[in-house]
């Protein structure tokens, strides 16, 4: 059994889910934590999720787990075989991971019209007095990391501008292919989907994406072959599922 162990409407949940589900992999469970909570760091020395506990090991960052997965289970692999492909799919992951994730953590959580809509959707696993304390600060201390690492000093004509051109580079690349590397649904997918996912809560993206249906049909390709439904606070269901004596104590 793998458990995973996660924040609520991290895009980097999404890949790992989506990576089970193509490899037919249901035995798992999820254990959402609430934002600030003390156990994450006896998990995952960084301080963040997702991280994955599987016979004994505990495995964090979601880049670590896929290829994690891939060794322990190989078979419909999300890496394309030629390596000069797996070099494209990981670039195409990490622009995902270190780049894209910015503009989301940006526009849907550090613009403030965006925010009052996205930040209670992460407080649905806090109570009490850390969901009022995280509610009163979460909103300056995501515009802390925004800014500290350049994005969020950005005015928001340059976002929609840079959010374009980057719609327009994956729109490119699926211009003659259903798949952004080799033609063949890989990790690229799965990490560049999962960022436009989130980006599209914000509803300057949201209006964006419409104009781009090659976007929004592989997008669509790519939940319908992980058959996974996003997680987000709508979805919970799946987690409800979780033993509530599984919690780490
Ligand atoms: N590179 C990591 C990024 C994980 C990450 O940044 N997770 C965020 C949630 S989306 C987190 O745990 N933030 C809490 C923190 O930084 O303390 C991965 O791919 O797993």
């Amino acid at each position: 059994m793998i458990t995973i162990h996660l924040y609520a409407l991290s895009p980097f949940n999404e890949k790992i889910v989506r990576t089970l589900h193509y490899k037919g992999i249901n035995n798992y469970r999820m254990i959402e934590y609430p934002l600030g909570d003390r156990r994450v760091k006896k998990i995952s020395p960084t301080g963040k999720l997702p991280c994955i506990e599987f016979n004994g090991q505990f495995i964090q960052d979601s880049t670590d787990i896929v290829y994690f997965l891939e060794r322990e289970f190989p078979e419909h692999s999300v890496l394309p075989a030629k390596p000069e492909q797996q070099a494209l799919v990981h670039i195409l992951e990490d622009w995902a991971d270190e780049s894209l994730y910015f503009y989301e953590m940006h526009m849907r959580f550090g613009l403030p019209h965006n925010g009052k809509k996205n930040i209670p959707r992460m407080l649905v696993n806090s109570t009490g007095f850390m969901h009022w304390f995280l509610s009163k600060v979460l909103p300056s201390g995501i515009l802390k990391i925004t800014e500290s690492q350049g994005i969020g000093r950005k005015h928001i004509e340059q976002l929609i501008i840079d959010v374009r051109r980057h719609l327009d580079a994956v729109d490119k690349l699926l211009q003659n292919n259903q798949w952004l590397v080799a033609n063949q649904f890989s990790l690229a997918d799965m990490a560049v989907c999962a960022m436009f996912d989130c980006l599209k809560d914000a509803e300057e993206v949201a209006e964006m994406l419409s104009a781009y249906p090659k976007i929004t049909d592989w997008m669509k390709r790519v939940q319908a072959l992980t058959d996974q439904p996003v997680i987000r606070i709508e979805d919970r269901k799946v987690s409800q599922l979780v033993d509530a004596e599984a919690r780490p104590a």
